[in-house]
């Protein structure tokens, strides 16, 4: 079969070992961390350079085989999961930080780097590089750029898109293009670095990437803020702007969150906590202490119970571990989860918040909400044990992504559409903004091998099925 010769092909242009078949290897390859159900690919191939990656893709092309690109599989709505028959390619042989210059304010990696050790190897020289998804212990760079990932510090700071100077790709006909550039300004004709950053490896393969640092700041500081209702919530998140400070993260945990993370706290939270913020600023020691001080006055007026600031670096590190793991800790509360990250402009979040209550009410669904309120971003959750209750489910949900285009938003702040979302994009995009998009995927990748079942219906349509996805 076609898939077969284009194995062989990769395999004399990578060398030996670059296709995997092992069927507990391809397993471990089928899942990405949302709940679309798993898809083992017929192989796995690791790609050393972009040469290699530009053979991959020229055979796929020739043979008509789908590559699903892969960083570490930590995306939260199926765009890693292989497509029906296809190939993954993954970037485990591309791991070298190539370069980390604290005076041009540059980095250049390669695709399969861990973010977090990114972060560290900045932190080493003294500079910053502020993207901080969730899964930054894990998540590599090109997966980072294929999802424009976001995080706590996306507030201040904006999502990857912001931090990528210019890229190195391949599209899908195996062209290896330099986009962008190397310096923090460039206008030279389209960005078509912004594009492909956040396209779910639909229009290229990145091969390395050069991104934009910051000098680290001086200090950081912490605080929680407990909040009796959902009107002192959105009050508290917009309280720091009112007064000209813009926190690094205004994170918020509703009660069901904060029984989650309190055990593993390490700060005592207080018993009858309704909801909380957790308020991060950064930058030279004296601007932060004062800005501090600001800030916490400024929560109390907004109607705070109570605001507690964390001692020390220690103290930071275990709430932020706790935090870190909340999606998983909730994962484990029923016997299924689904999760959403919707955005709603910063001033409708008690509207947000009000209207999921009384969906949780009617429906008698648990929704527990926490994520990135100083964004307007929350991730609401959708818990429920037994399978009758999946159409009231759908229900819940489907309303609320209807009370979230209403309210001036957006279906996805930082997941991204990949499988989950397909059947909804409609909603929120008329039918001639998707059909251009396709368009532009189709200069990218005209064979349609490029991860081909990802963020559009038709494509979704075509390896899944009448319901377009899962
Ligand atoms: C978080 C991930 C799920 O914020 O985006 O925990
Ligand atoms: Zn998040």
């Amino acid at each position: 079969v076609s898939v077969d010769r284009a194995l062989i092909d990769i395999e004399r242009a990578c060398g030996d070992g670059s296709v995997l078949t092992d069927p507990d290897v391809l397993e471990s390859y089928g899942r990405d961390t949302s709940e679309v159900a798993p898809q083992r690919p017929v192989a796995a191939v690791r790609a050393s350079t972009a040469e290699h990656v530009s053979a991959v893709m020229r055979a796929a092309s020739e043979h008509a085989v789908a590559v699903t690109p892969r960083g570490a599989g930590t995306g939260r709505v199926g765009a890693a999961t292989p497509t029906p028959g296809g190939l993954v390619l993954v970037s485990d042989r591309m791991r070298s930080i190539e370069r980390i210059d604290e005076r041009d304010l540059v980095a250049t990696t390669q695709p399969g780097v861990v973010l977090g050790d990114l972060h560290r190897r900045a932190e080493e020289q003294g500079v910053f590089f502020p993207p901080d998804p969730n899964s930054l212990d894990e998540c590599t760079i090109g997966g980072n750029v294929a999802t424009n990932a976001g995080g706590p510090r996306a507030l201040k700071y904006g999502t990857m898109r912001n931090w990528v100077l210019g890229l190195q790709v391949v599209t899908g006909d195996g062209t290896i293009l330099e986009l962008g550039k190397q310096t923090p300004k460039g206008v030279t004709g389209y960005d078509l670095t912004a594009l492909v950053v956040g396209s779910e490896g639909t229009l290229a393969v990145t091969t390395r990437a050069t991104l934009k640092l910051l000098p680290a700041p001086e200090k950081v500081v912490t605080m929680l803020v407990f909040l009796p209702d959902h009107e002192s919530v959105e009050r508290a998140v917009g309280a720091a702007y009112a007064r000209r400070i813009v926190p690094r993260c205004v994170e918020f945990l509703d009660s069901i969150a904060l029984e989650l993370v309190r055990p593993d706290a390490g700060i005592p939270i207080p018993e009858n906590a309704q909801s909380m913020l957790l308020v991060e600023l950064d930058g030279d020691e004296q601007t932060v202490d004062r800005q501090l001080e600001i800030c916490g006055e400024a929560m109390l007026q907004a109607g705070a119970e109570d605001v507690l600031v964390a001692k020390n670096t220690a103290e930071r590190q275990r709430l932020w571990g706790a935090r870190k793991e909340l999606s998983y800790t909730m994962r484990r509360q029923a016997t299924n989860k689904l999760s959403e990250d919707v955005c709603v402009p910063r001033t409708r979040i008690a509207a947000l918040l009000d209207r999921c209550a009384r969906l949780s009410e009617q429906t008698g669904i648990t929704m527990p909400t926490y994520g990135h309120a100083g964004d307007g971003n929350l991730h609401v959750n959708f818990l429920w044990d037994r399978p009758d209750e999946r159409p009231q489910v759908e229900h819940a949900i489907r309303s609320v992504f209807e009370a979230v285009l209403e309210m001036g938003g957006t279906l996805s702040g930082e997941h991204g559409i990949g499988l989950l979302k397909v059947p909804y994009l409609h909603m929120e995009q008329p039918a001639e903004l998707i059909s251009l998009q396709e368009q532009i995927k189709g200069l990218f990748d005209p064979k349609g091998i490029l991860n081909p079942d990802k963020c559009f219906p038709e494509g979704a349509r075509r390896f899944h099925g009448a319901h377009g996805a899962c």
